[in-house]
């Protein structure tokens, strides 16, 4: 017997399940209380309003309740189905399931990230810049789990017309100008994806690497990220943040853990639950992670990030995400900003060719440009192919 795993890291499914019960329980209840969900509200000009912006400054996140129609959820929820399918059926592979060309054998940036079920594939690890210090529970699959699952994709600009359109969401952009200026820039985009009883977790991390240390450090330096959910996010299956810790600095995650006697449920943590359609923000800053989904309920949240233009310039791409970011180390001058920005005011005019009664979104940097930058064959050459080359990651 003395061959066997420690009994005490076997974990099955649905005894993880059980020990998340209460806590799931108790922190959705603590996440009504803070008044910082609803629909989106406007002031007389337009913008965001300046209620929504105190009540996102004072915690670090904010849900909008159904702010994306239910007819582009629908849509968005086939086109990544499709690309989860389009996927290569293993690494190395040019073929997905159902012996097609793989999605992505031509793009600059592996479009794919496999883990093993319900695993977590950067806690405890150097990855990703040493970020996620601790290692979270890996419960056993039930039954016949495949050795891997899509974990996140990249690229949605280029692999999904619905995605690209959504990027030039006149309210999501509104947001971004509330939170980050009207000359607000990009950072990246992922899509998560978590399978019932399949999806990996994402360990306990701030997403910051950059301006930590920096004489000009606030608590909206490193920006924020959309998530737009395409399925219900629900305690079991959501992001969990610990509310207000945007402010802190950088937190020392593994004695937060340790002083939780190793336990990975953290006290006073929220999750960011909302129905399909909703869309949820999360500063950067804040210490978020989520579990290993045991749940029945899919989540698919289609995540990306803005920042202050002044973050960005001039500083010197710090986030390693392996393969991902093979550039990493490139200076974010003026042109890299620019060509990056670029992919907004294309999404702005192809949504505007599909939603033709919608106003436009009128993003500051591009006005004037507006013709260079129509939604054509040309542009999706020049602009949106291998855009996720020219990521912000700071
Ligand atoms: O959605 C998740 O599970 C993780 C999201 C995350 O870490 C992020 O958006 O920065
Ligand atoms: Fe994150």
């Amino acid at each position: 017997m003395s061959d066997l795993a420690d009994p005490t890291d076997e974990l099955t499914s649905a005894e993880h399940a059980a020990a998340m019960a209460d806590y799931l329980v108790e922190g959705q209840a603590r996440a009504k209380t803070l008044g910082n969900r609803g629909a989106i509200r406007f002031d007389h000009a337009g913008k965001l309003h300046p209620e929504i912006l105190d009540s996102y400054w004072e915690h670090g996140f904010y849900v909008f309740e159904d702010l994306v129609d239910p007819d582009e959820v629908e849509l968005l929820r086939t086109e990544v189905e499709d690309m989860v399918e389009r996927a290569p059926t293993n690494k190395g592979s040019d073929l997905d399931a159902q012996g097609r060309p793989a999605l992505g054998r031509d793009y600059a940036i592996e479009p794919y990230l496999f883990v093993k079920p319900l695993s977590d594939p950067w806690g405890g690890t150097d990855l990703l810049s040493g970020r996620h210090p601790t290692k979270m529970a890996q419960p056993t699959p039930e039954g016949e789990a495949p050795a891997n699952v899509v974990h996140l994709m990249f690229g949605m600009c280029q692999a999904m017309p619905s995605a690209l359109r959504l990027y030039g969401h006149p309210a999501l952009l509104t947001i971004a100008e509330g939170i980050n200026g009207a000359d607000f820039v990009p950072y990246n985009d992922a899509i998560f994806v978590k399978k019932p009883g399949l999806g990996g977790s994402v360990s306990w991390h701030q997403d910051g690497v950059t301006h930590w240390d920096s004489p000009d450090w606030d608590h909206g330096i490193h920006g924020f990220n959309f998530q737009v959910q395409l399925y219900p996010s629900t305690p079991a299956n959501g992001l969990w943040v610990l509310p207000g810790t945007h402010k802190l600095g950088r937190l020392d995650i593994k004695q937060m853990v340790a002083d939780n006697g190793g336990n990975e449920r953290l006290p006073g943590a929220v999750p960011l639950f909302c129905d399909a359609g909703g869309v949820t923000i999360a500063n950067r800053q804040l210490l978020h992670g989520s579990f290993a989904n045991t749940s029945p309920d899919p989540r698919v949240s289609i995540t990306f990030g803005f920042h202050r233009r002044t973050s960005v310039l001039g500083q010197q791409g710090g986030l390693n995400l392996g393969k991902f970011y093979a550039k990493g180390g490139d200076v974010y001058d003026e042109n890299r900003l620019f060509d990056r920005s670029a992919v907004i005011a294309v999404a702005i005019d192809a949504r505007s060719i599909d939603h033709p009664d919608e106003a436009r979104y009128v993003y500051e940097p591009f006005v004037g440009l507006e013709d260079d930058f129509r939604f054509n064959d040309d542009t999706f050459e020049r602009v949106i192919k291998d855009y996720n080359t020219k990521d912000l990651a700071i």
